[in-house]
């Protein structure tokens, strides 16, 4: 089973993603945590290249190429293999993140950045999804209390992330077979975002609730 948390920075992705592994763990030793960008030797190499606030003029094509190179890699090496061999994956962000924050952030054209997805990915897509969304103030407020410095993407004004955010709600919309359950994180603690979440893989029938 492919479960994937997206959302925007500061919303408890990895926070939940990492619970889930724990709780899982219990049950079974074929859980494994990935993320992107990264999951994988040249992808993590990669990240790093993105990630990096010293490349703070990279154009948004570039951007969107490298997060799509790291992508086809983590999902050819990784991904499919961690599934054709039966294993739960609970993965930290993927497509979804490119739809919010290099088309709806960044601006670059649906059609032809939807394809060069569909080519990198080979078309795969989670079989449950957890959106978890916070505001913008939120989220950074949360970072910062976390003691965590912003990386390139990070340190984008707040013009930027309110796209991003809107961007999320925009495509979630659109995909209807990623069964996706938006949970707003604002105001519930994060036990309640956990239960939440454990109640929507019971719904699910999945084997790791
Ligand atoms: N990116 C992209 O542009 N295109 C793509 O295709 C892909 C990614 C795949 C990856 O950064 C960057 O790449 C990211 C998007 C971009 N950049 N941005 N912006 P990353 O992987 O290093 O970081 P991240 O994914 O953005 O993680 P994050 O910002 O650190 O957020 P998070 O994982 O959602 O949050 P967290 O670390 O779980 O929680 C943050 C703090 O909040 C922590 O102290 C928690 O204890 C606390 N928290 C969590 N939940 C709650 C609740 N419910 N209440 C109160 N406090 C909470």
């Amino acid at each position: 089973m492919f479960i994937l948390f997206e959302g925007p920075e500061g919303s408890g992705k990895t926070t939940m993603a990492l619970r889930l592994l724990q709780h899982t763990k219990r049950g079974t030793d074929r859980v494994t945590y990935t993320r992107e960008p990264g999951g994988q030797q040249v992808s993590e190499a990669i990240r790093k290249v993105l990630l990096n606030p010293v490349h703070a003029g990279m154009s948004p094509l570039a951007e969107f190429f490298l997060f799509q190179a790291a992508r086809a890699e983590f999902v050819q090496k990784t991904l499919v293999p961690l599934l054709d061999a039966k294993h739960e994956v609970i993965q930290d962000r993927y497509s979804l993140s490119t739809m919010a924050y290099q088309i709806a952030g960044r601006g670059l054209p649906v059609a032809p950045c939807l394809s060069a997805i569909e080519l990198a990915t080979g078309g795969l897509i989670p079989d449950i999804t957890f959106l978890l969304m916070c505001s913008y103030e939120n989220g950074k407020a949360r970072q910062l209390a976390a003691g965590k410095s912003p990386d390139r993407l990070e340190a984008e004004d707040a013009s930027f992330h309110r796209k991003i955010i809107q961007g999320y709600r925009n495509f979630a919309n659109l995909l209807p077979d990623w069964n996706i359950v938006t949970i707003e994180t604002d105001h519930f603690p994060e036990d309640v975002v956990f239960n939440r979440i454990l109640l929507a893989l019971q719904a699910h029938h999945s084997d790791i609730s």
